[in-house]
């Protein structure tokens, strides 16, 4: 993309209620605290979306450190070099250590805003070849087996074509026993323990084998990748990295060792979209399939990620779930929607969705317009 000039960027922290409190093995959310990234440039403005939580809880980026980085070192940074490419933005932040949240925000929001003016899709930019995609839904862990059976049906009904069930230590075995039990064996069904266990738990995880599952997803903590790989060779269900996994040089460390037979892409996690497809070609280059994670988006970095979920390498249903799985009223002015099982690829400029600048102000609690000097 040709380079632009920056003339600043606006910053919103949101507060936007769940349909439903959202369990897993680290903790219960009911409110989603997300910042939302506005760059203004000389050829119109982008937005952008920061997936960190509130605590951190999943990862070690939450939303106030992600506001402090941005104001304090990305921005400075961005706007002392005036003109800008978005694909730049990786390098002109590598001085930054880590924050690969706070920055895949800000390059996205970047990218939107320069193919908006080139009239160009992100999906088309991202090198799409399809113009939907599987969705498949994650759901949290419940206060019953009964609650948990409900829930289930309900997506099916919806019509999402993958059921990913949340696990932690007590909540794993029955829970899994009892979905496959009910919806029978053509269920494309997995599991995520979000690092619950330990490799002194393979006794219990081993009996998960017996459920035909796609995957489990990070079974064990994020910096533990030869212990995954001592787990794949006493498993049968493949194993799938997401919290491990935060660029392109770990996942194919992980490849090599043997620690992940899938990997789940999230682009907030690894840095930007940039660096996801660069995971996805190292998987397709070494057999390994990948899938486009989720953070509980707005429909902001929820058009992004269908529109990641559309190239090549992305072969198993993603967590790209309908805008109505997390939101009343999303974001954006046509929330995403589950049609015959897949989400439709935006095919618009830039991100394709239209942001709801009302819906925008009810939920903003915080506001900060940085311009450049
Ligand atoms: C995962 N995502 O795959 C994460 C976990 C997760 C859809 O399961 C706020 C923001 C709350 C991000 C809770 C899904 C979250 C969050 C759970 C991500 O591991
Ligand atoms: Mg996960």
């Amino acid at each position: 993309m040709r380079p632009t000039r920056i003339d600043g960027f606006e910053t919103r922290v949101l507060r936007i209620p769940l349909v439903s409190p959202f369990t897993t093995s680290f903790g219960t959310e009911t409110v989603r605290e997300v910042i939302v990234i506005r760059a203004v440039t000389a050829d119109g403005e982008g937005w952008g979306e920061c997936v960190t939580q509130q605590t951190p809880a999943y990862s070690s980026e939450y939303t106030e450190g992600a506001w402090d980085v941005l104001h304090r070192f990305v921005y400075p940074a961005l706007l002392a070099a005036r003109e800008v490419r978005p694909e730049q933005v990786g390098t002109l932040l590598d001085g930054i250590v880590g924050h690969r949240m706070p920055k895949a925000a800000v390059e996205l929001a970047l990218l939107d805003a320069g193919l908006q003016a080139a009239g160009e899709s992100f999906a088309h930019y991202l090198g799409a070849e399809r113009e939907r995609v599987p969705s498949g839904v994650s759901v949290g862990i419940q206060d019953s087996l009964d609650e948990l059976v409900t829930t289930v049906a309900g997506y099916l009904d919806e019509g999402y074509v993958r059921i990913k069930l949340k696990i932690r230590p007590g909540w794993d075995v029955e829970p899994t026993r009892l979905i496959r039990r009910t919806f029978g064996d053509d269920l494309l069904l997995q599991v995520d323990a979000n690092a619950a266990y330990t490799l002194a738990d393979v006794r219990q995880l081993r009996e998960l084998d017996q459920f035909g599952l796609l995957l489990i997803e990070q079974p064990l903590g994020e910096d533990d990748l030869r212990q995954h790989a001592e787990l794949a060779r006493r498993l049968q269900t493949p194993i799938c990295l997401d919290e491990s996994v935060t660029s392109a040089k770990i996942a194919a460390d992980a490849i090599a060792l043997g620690a992940a037979q899938v990997i789940n892409i999230k682009a907030g996690r690894v840095g930007g979209y940039l660096e996801a497809r660069r995971i996805a070609e190292i998987g397709r280059a070494n057999g390994v399939p990948v899938w486009c994670g989720g953070m509980l988006e707005t429909g902001i970095g929820r058009a992004a990620n269908a529109a990641l979920a559309a190239t090549p390498g992305f072969t198993l249903p993603g967590d790209v779930s309908a805008s109505a799985r997390f939101y009343e009223r999303d974001l954006i002015t046509e929330p995403f929607v589950v049609e015959d099982g897949h989400v439709t690829v935006p095919t618009g400029p830039g991100l394709g969705v239209t942001v709801d600048l009302e819906r925008l102000d009810e939920v903003t609690v915080r506001r900060e317009w940085v311009a450049a000097g």
